[in-house]
Formats: structure tokens, C-alpha cells, sequence
């Protein structure tokens, strides 16, 4: 069921530097053929870093971890691909279907693979009005479950990020701010929020997570690093944005697992691209983060 490529069953065996990567922000987070394009620029950014790049994905059934060029372009071309949850994986690997793996999807799959450094853009989390909808991401559960450090730039202000923060407190994930004392948002580099612990250096999380791994404590780690200042979106017209599209989301009654990819794409829609732009420079970012992380922990074992 599991199918990792050559090149990443490889480079796990003479532990050499793996990062994986998440397939939905591919499918349902940018726009074809750009996210083509995005995606084969993470990996070639890893490679360049001397990393192996393990995009993962659900194709005919299959877990693959390293999608191949031809697998990429599909999962990108194909617009109605399900963007497969924690729940889904049984499903689809038992009907021999396609899936989109979400950071919640991706962790577990990853953590099937043996890899420790995972990079996305943001978590996904508790969502506005959590109180009334319940609708709080996977990406959390499977934060509480596997043993992977999870670099992003936070989580987007369209979700409730106080009640995200204690929910990651309660169900014992790290968050760590790297360089930082305060819990990025996404398109903006501070939430006003704080983080548990900054870490300047990336051994000291690699130390940290070595600690919780040597503890056999359970779970993974949100390590949290802003966007670079000079791709960070304006506060007040964000917000602007963000208003007008809740606004549509409850009118229109969109629910579910629609919610997160219909914000997405209508940010990217009203902003005339800005959104696009800072979530790439956001990712690269973080891609540079995970690629130490990655090399830092390959010395260790
Ligand atoms: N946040 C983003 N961009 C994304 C996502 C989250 O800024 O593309 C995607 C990720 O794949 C994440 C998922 O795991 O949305 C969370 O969706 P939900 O809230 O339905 O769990
Ligand atoms: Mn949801």
C-alpha cells in the first residue's frame, strides 16, 4: 500500500535528508498550471539544498511518497481530486482511488515512511465559530499523533487562532517559534499571539525533538517561522478581505471540508494574485527551515 520512490526509499535507508511535502496545497491550494510550476520549484529548492523532496500523494489506491513529474502534473491538472482526510486513507487505498493529501494526511503517511521533517505553508486548525460548527482541522489530531516536525508559517487568520493555540496546548503539541517570540498568521508575521518557546537556532528544535523522540512522547511539533518582512501582506487590507469572504462563506452556506479551499481561492481571486504571491514566498521560506532541520537531524542518528 505504501510506495515510496527509489530515490526516497534510498536516501531513508543511508539516512540522508528527506523533507516531505503535502499534495492538496498543489490540488486545491493555487491555481493550474501555476501549481504545477510551484510544485516542481519546492522540490528542485530542496534538491538544491541538498535535500531528497518526497511530495506525497493517493493515487489508484496507493500511498505514494515522491511523486514522480507525470504524477505531479495529474495531481495539479486534476481539479476535482478529493482532498483526503484522516478518515479517507482506508477508502481510498481499499476502492483504488485518488486522493489530495491534506498536512493531517500527509503527516500520516509520511510517518508510515520513516520521515521526521515535514513543510507546508500554514496548519489547518480551529475554525471561526468552532463553538457552533465544530469544525476544528484534522491537521490537529494528526499533530497530537505523529512523530514529525511540521515547519509553517503559522496558521491563516481565517481560522480562530487563540482557540488553535489552546487546543495544540491541550492535546500536548510544541509549538516553537523559530526566531520568534509570537505565533505567525500566515500573511502576516505576527498574530499577536505568543509561542510556547523561540528558538534561534535550528539544533536546539532538532535537540528538542530528539528529546521528545528519546521520551517516547508521542506526537508532533509545529515549528512556526514567519514570512519574510518584505513579502508580509498589509494587516488592515487583509482583514478587509477576509470580512467580505466569511461574509460569503455563511451566506452561501459553504461547509465542511469545502470551507478551507473556497477561502483560499477567493483570496487569491479578490486580491488579484497578492495572496498567491506571499503564500509562495511563505512556503520557500519555510522550505529553507525544513531542509536544515532535515540535515541537522540525519547528524544525529
Ligand atoms: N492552509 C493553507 N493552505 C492550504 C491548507 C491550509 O494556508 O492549502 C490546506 C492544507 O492541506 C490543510 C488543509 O491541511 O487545508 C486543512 O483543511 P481543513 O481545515 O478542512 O482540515
Ligand atoms: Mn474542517
Amino acid at each position: 500500500m505504501l510506495h515510496l520512490s527509489a530515490e526516497v526509499k534510498q536516501a531513508l535507508a543511508e539516512n540522508k535528508p528527506v523533507v516531505a511535502l503535502e499534495s492538496t496545497i498543489i490540488a486545491h491550494g493555487f491555481p493550474y498550471p501555476e501549481n504545477f510550476q510551484l510544485g516542481l520549484e519546492l522540490e528542485g529548492l530542496l534538491r538544491a539544498e541538498g535535500v531528497v523532496p518526497a511530495t506525497i500523494g493517493i493515487l489508484g489506491g496507493k500511498l505514494k511518497v515522491g511523486l514522480t513529474e507525470d504524477e505531479l502534473h495529474y495531481i495539479a491538472q486534476t481539479r476535482d481530486i478529493p482532498k483526503a482526510s484522516l478518515r479517507d486513507i482506508p477508502a481510498l487505498v481499499a476502492l483504488g482511488l485518488d486522493g489530495a493529501t491534506t498536512v493531517a494526511t500527509t503527516m500520516q503517511i509520511a510517518h508510515l515512511a520513516g520521515i521526521k521533517v515535514f513543510v507546508t505553508g500554514g496548519i489547518g486548525g480551529v475554525h471561526r465559530g468552532a463553538e457552533e460548527s465544530f469544525d476544528i482541522s484534522a491537521d490537529l489530531q494528526a499533530l497530537a499523533t505523529y512523530n514529525l516536525m511540521v515547519v509553517c508559517a503559522g496558521a491563516k487568520s481565517v481560522l480562530d487562532l487563540p482557540k488553535t493555540l489552546e487546543v495544540l496546548e491541550s492535546q500536548g503539541t510544541m509549538v516553537v517559534g523559530y526566531q520568534t517570540e509570537h505565533f505567525p498568521a500566515f500573511y502576516l508575521r505576527d498574530s499577536g499571539l505568543k509561542v510556547d518557546y523561540a528558538m534561534d537556532e535550528p539544533a536546539q528544535i532538532v535537540k528538542t525533538f530528539r528529546t521528545k523522540e528519546a521520551l517516547g512522547i508521542p506526537g508532533g511539533m509545529v515549528v512556526a517561522t514567519p514570512i519574510p518582512p518584505q513579502d508580509e501582506l498589509d494587516s488592515g487590507q487583509f482583514d478587509a478581505w477576509l470580512e467580505t469572504i466569511l461574509g460569503e462563506v455563511a451566506a452561501q452556506g459553504v461547509q465542511g471540508k469545502n470551507v478551507t479551499p473556497y477561502i483560499l481561492g477567493r483570496l487569491h481571486e479578490i486580491s488579484e494574485g497578492e495572496t498567491v504571491k506571499a503564500n509562495i514566498a511563505l512556503v520557500k521560506n519555510n522550505l529553507l527551515l525544513g531542509a536544515k532541520l532535515a540535515h541537522i537531524y540525519c547528524l544525529g542518528a
